[in-house]
């Protein structure tokens, strides 16, 4: 947070089906989403307070179709989640977005969820991110894991 007035936004992206909807609402108290079917079609929206200051958190829609959508609200980010499905291999959608940010210089962390699920032993290599293990559906790993992305964007 180059500014230390600023507000903060920090978006979540991964696959679809990661538990990028469920990673929010276990970050914050009250949000909003869009879904049809389970599935989010637009964006996902809520905010913490951290240390007095207002983070913004959007979730994206994981569909391939919605794109779109993914672009529209990376607009002016400070900081990402990627959520990622620890039990599927790392998806095309997980490298394309892991490599815009690594472009961008973008502040980041990996939340491998789903670790309540058998593991694939996933491939990690040239991603220099801190990787965090999460139960988003239980809450375990997701405060803890955007205290150091927040950390990460202050350094
Ligand atoms: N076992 C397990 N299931 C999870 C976990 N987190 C999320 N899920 C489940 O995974 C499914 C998808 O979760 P969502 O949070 O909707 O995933 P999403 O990434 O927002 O999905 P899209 O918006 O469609 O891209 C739901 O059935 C969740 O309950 C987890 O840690 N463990
Ligand atoms: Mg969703």
């Amino acid at each position: 947070m180059k500014n230390k007035n600023k507000e903060t936004k920090i978006v979540i992206l991964g696959s679809y089906n990661s538990g990028k909807t469920t990673t929010l609402e276990n970050i914050c108290e009250k949000m909003t989403k869009v879904e049809y079917n389970g599935t989010t079609i637009s964006l996902d929206y809520g905010n913490i307070t951290v240390d007095g200051k207002k983070v913004h958190i959007f979730t994206t829609p994981g569909q391939e179709r919605f794109k779109f959508m993914r672009e529209i609200l990376s607009q002016g980010l400070d900081g990402a989640i990627v959520v990622i499905d620890s039990s599927r291999e790392l998806t095309s959608t997980d490298r394309n977005i892991i490599n815009r940010l690594n472009d961008k210089e973008i502040p980041f962390v990996i939340f491998a969820n789903k670790q309540d699920i058998l593991s694939e032993d996933l491939d990690f290599d040239g991603i220099d991110a801190p990787i965090i293990p999460t139960i988003a559906r239980k809450g375990e790993g997701v405060k803890d894991g955007l205290s150091l992305l927040l950390d990460l964007m202050e350094s």
